[in-house]
């Protein structure tokens, strides 16, 4: 999967590729990088036109392989293959596939992406920067000029594809077209078959109309330049990520809870960002990549680490719990229905009582003198359990210096 590179980094490899030639050949025609907005509108007439001629067909083969497999041809027939465009007066009933869109700011300009619902999921969506195992299939796409009594239409061009996924992929770390659409479908089930082999049922699935700005825009590979991709997809599960290595997983630290977390620091990207509502201490550096989340000199890391003795097997009351080795971890309380992939030791599936604290507010250590660093308030069981709470790590009043 190396063919998914930073955005940024190809158009800064591209930038250093016009300066050398400037210089050292003055045959060499460098075409400047094409505006966004013109580009833009080319891109979506050429993924509205292959909409409009296109017809699917959808494999359903329920936990085999093949399940959610597409083939999408040309129209030939209008009398039974239908134009993929007309899914969208499905959206909003039940039936499926629905032909979706949606808008995405990036580059100065607003995008439209158009993406078909073959199937939702029925598990947890991936935020933009969590990891997808994902068996899918790339083309993209080409307007072929009218010539003598051909019609201008779009044509198609295979690239990649993967149908036996072995790990999960970095939605972060791809082109933002996936970040951008892999976030509105769900994972499904997995299971073990006696066989050995794997088992992927009720999965989201779906196929992505990307224009190139949201794909390679300059080209990768054997893809050239300003092309719209077309995506098959299956999204068989999710991973969640930490990306600041800060103990907190990356949907964590997604404060307004819209299942995206940006950083506008990158200005190609965001040449208007607006101010980040997944930035606590508003110094420009989200949460999720902040290794201080609320600039008080603390670093998250350190804020959630807990006392030692609330670590490993301890008695409170008469009663043992087992808390987890040194964070106060996962972010919230968990039992048996929880997500198992967090647990810290699985003999203590069900015992991790204690999520990240607030600003305790329990009797001070000494109640005639006032609250300070060495006159600390107790711990109430609530303080780790109360939700919404401000936690410690978000709450530049503690700890108190
Ligand atoms: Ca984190
Ligand atoms: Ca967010
Ligand atoms: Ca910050
Ligand atoms: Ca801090």
């Amino acid at each position: 999967m190396n063919k998914f590179k930073y955005f940024f980094i190809l158009l800064i490899a591209l930038t250093g590729f016009v300066s050398c030639n400037k210089d050292d050949d003055n045959d060499v025609v460098v075409e400047p990088l094409r505006d966004f907005a013109t580009q833009f509108a080319a891109d979506k007439a050429t993924i509205e036109s292959y909409l409009n001629t296109h017809y699917i067909v959808v494999t359903e083969s329920e936990g085999n392989v093949e399940d959610m497999d597409v083939v999408i041809d040309s129209i030939e027939t209008p009398a039974t293959q239908v134009p993929i465009m007309s899914y969208k007066a499905n959206v909003g009933t039940a039936i499926f596939p629905q032909l979706k869109s949606k808008t995405v700011d990036l580059h100065g300009i607003t995008y439209e992406l158009y993406y078909l619902v073959l199937r939702e999921g029925t598990g947890e969506s991936p935020m933009n920067t969590d990891g997808v195992l994902t068996s899918y299939s790339g083309s993209y796409l080409s307007d072929v000029e009218k010539k003598d009594k051909n019609l201008k239409y779009v044509s198609t061009t295979f690239f990649e594809q993967v149908r036996y996924p072995q790990s999960a992929m970095d939605l972060a770390g791809l082109i933002s077209g996936w970040s951008e659409i892999f976030p509105e479908f769900k994972e499904g089930n997995v299971e073990g078959k006696n066989d050995g082999t794997i088992s992927y049922t009720n999965f989201g699935a779906g196929v992505m109309f990307l224009p190139s700005g949201l794909g390679y825009y300059t080209g990768s590979g054997s893809i050239p330049s300003y092309r719209p991709l077309v995506f098959s997809f299956k999204l068989y599960q999710i991973q969640r990520l930490d990306h600041d290595s800060d103990g907190v997983l990356d949907f964590n630290e997604d404060i307004n809870g819209d299942g995206y977390v940006r950083d506008f620091r990158n200005t190609i990207l965001y040449p208007n960002a607006p101010v980040n509502p997944d930035d606590t201490d508003v110094d420009g550096i989200p949460d999720f990549i902040d290794i201080d989340d609320d600039g008080d000199g603390y670093t998250t890391k350190l804020e959630i680490t807990k006392p030692t003795g609330k670590v490993g097997e301890v008695s409170e009351g008469g009663v043992k719990f087992y808390y987890g080795p040194s964070k106060y971890y996962p972010f919230e309380k968990f039992d048996v229905a929880d997500d198992p992939e967090t647990l810290y030791d699985e003999k203590n599936l069900n015992s991790e009582p204690k999520g990240i604290p607030r600003r305790p507010t329990g009797p001070l250590a000494d109640p005639n003198k006032p609250e300070s660093s060495t006159n600390v308030k107790a711990y109430l069981p609530e303080d780790y359990t109360d939700n919404p709470r401000l936690r410690i790590h978000l709450d530049k009043t503690y700890p108190i210096k």
